[in-house]
């Protein structure tokens, strides 16, 4: 078929579109928008050497278009149908997070692009939960909840004709992209209409707000589009001189002079009117704006301390004392390159300088690689963190579903069970930085082959 469009292009297309809406219907969302490109700018501004470090790397093309979205949806079908849209886009299912721990009776995964390409060029992320019926403890609420979910069709029949045709063709020309992205959109969009009555809406409500939120709507609304910054401690303290209400404290792990993992924060979500079946009108709270910062990947041995850290400093009363708690317990962990390095803590990108190009011939596989990097040989950079964490996205749904005493029962996650809704195995993410990092060696001539090739089901 000629003149497709690559997955990679439409991923790109679709991004913009959903942060046009986004802005549309969430106008704090485009002020947060303007103040991460502020603080970056700052950022970039003062430190040379991190500005250079950014565009030697691509990272810095990607880094204003960059963000995450996140959305709910309620049965098996709808997430399966959500894993053939992503895929158009090149995105696909990465990781299982369990958040029935944490009381939210929902479980994850995260849509997005895997290939070092794919996601230089636009690296855009879809945090995906699943509701879990069973979870919800009144039986009548249940059956309440499942009738409604079974009425539903979330997509429209124009999406899924042009699924199917993608599947016949293989691939989309930009006519097609053109109607495909808008008929997308439909399902994310906010609708005002609900497909409840309000009493219904009450019920469910009064169990869960987050069980209302994915229930009672013809479709699933973005919850929050996420910039990425540069100093989100910045960030968190400009919300405010913003007039915006940020959350109490920032997630994941504190300051470093090597950022790691992820840290997040957000904004408060808005009251939005919503009017029922039964001719009532009411408000409904679950949209926000959330900022992230994004540092090197831990590997199974760095992310194991950092739970460890992580659980020990606890939760402080503030942001100032959180962040307190945090630089205390994480004093155990490594902060530099070469050390997180040389203890295998994290994933890096290595590759060959001027002068190891010049003795190309003479690196073999069994060299060590902190040798050639001692003379010069070898550079390394940090592997970004493309995925989520479990603690931080609980404290994230939290702070968004109002504050309220979650009083939900506490459950255990089950892998299997959204393995089949979706159709397919989410990839494992340690798996898919490790055969990054081993990519860049076997370039440099340190790995005789590359051991561990992608397959996405
Ligand atoms: C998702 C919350 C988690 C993140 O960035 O960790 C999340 C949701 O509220 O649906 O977005
Ligand atoms: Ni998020």
């Amino acid at each position: 078929m000629p003149n497709i469009i690559s997955a990679d292009d439409i991923r790109e297309r679709f991004s913009q579109a959903m942060s046009s809406l986004y802005q549309t219907e969430v106008p704090q969302y485009g002020e947060l928008l303007d103040l991460v490109a502020d603080v970056n700018l700052a950022v970039l501004e003062c430190h040379h050497d991190l500005y250079q470090n950014l565009e030697n790397n691509d990272q810095l093309s990607r880094l204003n278009v960059e963000r995450h979205g996140a959305i709910r949806v309620g049965k098996g079908e709808e997430l399966a149908t959500l894993r053939r849209i992503f895929q158009i886009m090149g995105m696909y299912p990465v990781g299982y997070y369990d958040l029935s721990q944490a009381g939210i009776p929902v479980h994850s995964t995260a849509f997005r692009p895997i290939e070092e390409s794919a996601l230089g060029r636009n690296p855009f992320r879809i945090f995906t939960s699943l509701l879990r019926l069973e979870l919800i403890g009144n039986e009548t609420l249940r059956n309440k909840a499942a009738d409604i979910l079974n009425t539903r069709d979330i997509f429209t029949p124009r999406c899924r004709a042009l699924l199917d045709l993608y599947d016949q063709q293989g691939g989309f020309t930009l006519s097609l992209v053109n109607q495909f992205i808008p008929e997308v959109l439909e399902t994310f969009r906010w609708h005002q209409q609900a497909i409840v009555d309000k009493s219904t809406y009450l019920a469910l409500h009064n169990e869960h707000r987050l069980i209302a939120d994915v229930v009672c709507f013809p479709g699933c609304h973005i919850n929050h589009l996420t910039p990425r910054t540069l100093d989100i401690d910045r960030a968190q303290s400009l919300m405010l001189e913003y007039g915006m209400h940020p959350k109490a404290i920032i997630e994941g792990p504190p300051r470093r002079e090597v950022p790691v993992l992820l840290r997040q924060t957000s904004f408060k979500a808005l009251m939005e009117p919503v009017f029922f079946t039964d001719q009532q009108q009411g408000t409904h709270t679950a949209r926000f704006g959330e900022i992230e910062q994004r540092g090197i990947a831990l590997t199974p041995k760095g992310r194991a301390l950092y739970d460890e850290l992580l659980c020990e400093a606890g939760l402080g009363a503030d942001n100032f004392q959180h962040q307190q708690q945090l630089c205390q317990a994480f004093s155990r962990f490594p902060d530099s390159e070469t050390v997180l390095r040389r203890q295998g803590l994290a994933y890096f990108h290595y590759r060959l300088t001027l002068a190891g190009e010049r003795h190309r011939q003479e690196i073999t596989p069994a060299d060590d690689p902190e040798i050639l990097i001692e003379r010069g040989w070898l550079q390394t950079q940090p592997i970004i963190y493309e995925d989520f964490l479990p603690v931080s996205a609980a404290g994230i749904f939290q702070s968004n579903l109002g504050g309220e005493n979650i009083t939900h029962q506490q459950g255990a996650g089950n892998q299997a069970a959204f393995e089949q809704a979706l159709g397919a195995v989410p990839a494992n993410p340690f798996m898919l930085y490790q055969q990054m990092e081993a990519r860049s060696k076997s370039r440099c001539g340190l790995l005789s082959s590359c051991t561990y090739p992608v397959t996405m089901s």
